[in-house]
This record gives structure tokens, C-alpha cells and sequence, in this order.
């Protein structure tokens, strides 16, 4: 296994779910933890939570991904021992409601856009440009099956992620020549914030998705991010694909009630 002892680690989005889970799989490992999202004050406490389980380090820092100069500017002022990212993590993301694409209020369009596609081409913009320096660094971005199946109610959400699928796959070309690796990991149904965020705090709409399935954790989603990023450096895994047994395709799904 190749080894994660003492390499940086940036994972956006980590005050939740699966960016929450990759930090822990990455800190077990013995990698040091970049890591940021919108909500600070939580974030912090996690990373208080995170030093007294893991002998390692954590920088948290504020970031909304969307906010193109916010970007440059946080990871410009990122303390040098810092600096040389191994590997980003590029999962901050969400779906906003689930109403026809025509029909999809314009903060939620906006929301979904500026934050999946936008704000993941931001981080790149920024982090690369020292990987292709160090020609050294791996970029796994969080995808979706929603990358693959367009399913109603879900046209722009899943045209984050169709683009996603597209960049991951332009991103490998644009590195083609360097030791630079880009993968992504494309999950179903995973029991997360994400649906509690979708609608919009309506835990009893969210619960309703997951009901009767035995959904993806994020651990689950964690642990091939871990494969990704811990597989010999000539090898760069494209793409892993990942349901619970209860899900065959995006809107097929076995409920057992
Ligand atoms: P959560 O809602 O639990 O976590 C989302 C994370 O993204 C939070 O940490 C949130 O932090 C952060 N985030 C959201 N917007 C921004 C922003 N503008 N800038 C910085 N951080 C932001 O959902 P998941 O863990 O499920 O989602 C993570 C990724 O996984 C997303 O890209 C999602 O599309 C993808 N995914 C999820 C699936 C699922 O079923 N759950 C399935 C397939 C893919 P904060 O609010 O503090 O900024
Ligand atoms: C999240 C998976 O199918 O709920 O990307 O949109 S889905």
C-alpha cells in the first residue's frame, strides 16, 4: 500500500459527511489534514474532536469554494508547512431542492452551479498550479451516479455532476505527461446532511429518502477515496462507481417496508 504517513491532505467541505469521513480515514492513515467549509465554528470543533483521536496535525480554515478570490487568497495564505498538497479531496457540494430545471428557484440554481462546478474548477485553479511545480499530487473529486443518470426533479443537480464526470476525465488529459493522478469516486444514495440540505432542513422529507434502504455511510464513500489514493503511483484509478444493494440505478430503489 502506498504509504499516506506524513503527506498533506486538503479535503473540501469537511464539517459534514463525506468530507468528514475522509478526513478521519486520511488522519488513521497518519496524513496531515487541510481542511475548510463555510461553517467555521463547527469545523473547529471538529478538529479539536480530531486532534485528541489522531496523532497528527490539522489546519482548518474558513472557505465558501464558490467565492473565486476567496479561494486564491486562502490557499495563497496557507503557512508554508503547508503548502505542498499531495492530495485534494475536491467534495464541497450540494443539491438544492428538486423541482424541474425551468422551474428551480435562481438561488438554488446558483447554489448548485457556482458551488459543484464553479467552485471545484476554483480549488483546481488554485492547487495544481503547485503539483504540476512539485510534479507530484492527486486530485480526487467527489462525483455522483447523478454524473451518469439524469432522474426528475434532479436536471440541474445532476449537470453539476455530468460536468464533474467531464472535468474529471479533461483534467487527466490536461495533466497528460505529469505524475499528477485524477480520479473520481461517483456515489448513490449515501445518509448524510445531503438530503437535510436539499430540502432545506425538512428532516422528516430528507428521512423519507432513505427509508427502508440500507443507504452508502460516508465511510463507505472514505474508503474508496483511501483505494484511490493508495495505489501505486503509476497507477491512477479513473473512476469508482458505488451503490448499496438497494439502489440499481438512480431512481431505482429496493425499500424494504
Ligand atoms: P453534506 O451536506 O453532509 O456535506 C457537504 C459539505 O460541503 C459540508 O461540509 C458543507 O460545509 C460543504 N459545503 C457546501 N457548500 C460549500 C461551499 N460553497 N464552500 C465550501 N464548503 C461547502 O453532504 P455530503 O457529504 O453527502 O456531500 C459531499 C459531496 O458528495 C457533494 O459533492 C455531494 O454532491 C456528493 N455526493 C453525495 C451523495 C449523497 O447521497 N449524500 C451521493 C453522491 C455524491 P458548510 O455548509 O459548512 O460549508
Ligand atoms: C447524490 C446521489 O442520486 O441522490 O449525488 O442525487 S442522488
Amino acid at each position: 500500500m502506498y504509504k499516506l504517513v506524513g503527506r498533506t491532505v486538503f479535503v473540501t467541505g469537511a464539517s459534514s459527511g463525506i468530507g468528514a469521513a475522509c478526513v478521519e480515514a486520511f488522519a488513521s492513515a497518519g496524513a496531515r489534514l487541510l481542511v475548510c467549509a463555510r461553517r467555521i465554528e463547527r469545523l473547529q470543533k471538529m478538529v479539536e474532536k480530531w486532534e485528541k483521536t489522531f496523532e497528527t496535525s490539522f489546519l482548518a480554515f474558513k472557505l465558501d469554494v464558490s467565492d473565486h478570490d476567496a479561494v486564491q487568497q486562502a490557499i495563497r495564505e496557507i503557512p508554508a508547512e503547508w503548502q505542498e498538497i499531495d492530495i485534494l479531496v475536491n467534495n464541497a457540494g450540494k443539491a438544492l431542492g428538486l423541482e424541474n430545471s425551468f422551474q428551480t428557484r435562481l438561488d438554488h440554481l446558483d447554489g448548485m452551479m457556482d458551488t459543484n462546478v464553479k467552485g471545484v474548477l476554483y480549488v483546481n485553479k488554485a492547487v495544481i498550479p503547485g503539483m504540476i511545480e512539485r510534479n507530484r499530487g492527486h486530485i480526487i473529486h467527489i462525483g455522483s451516479v447523478a454524473g451518469r443518470w439524469v432522474y426528475p426533479g434532479g436536471t440541474i443537480y445532476c449537470a453539476t455532476k455530468h460536468a464533474i464526470r467531464a472535468i474529471n476525465e479533461g483534467l487527466k488529459m490536461d495533466l497528460h505527461g505529469t505524475e499528477i493522478r485524477v480520479s473520481s469516486v461517483d456515489p448513490g444514495l449515501v445518509e448524510t446532511e445531503f438530503s437535510l440540505v436539499r430540502f432545506e432542513g425538512d428532516a422528516e422529507r430528507a428521512n423519507q429518502i432513505y427509508a427502508g434502504v440500507v443507504p452508502l455511510t460516508a465511510f463507505d464513500v472514505a474508503d474508496a477515496v483511501m483505494y484511490c489514493a493508495t495505489r501505486p503511483p503509476h497507477v491512477n484509478i479513473n473512476e469508482i462507481s458505488l451503490m448499496c444493494v438497494d439502489q440499481s440505478a438512480a431512481t431505482m430503489v429496493n425499500r424494504r417496508m
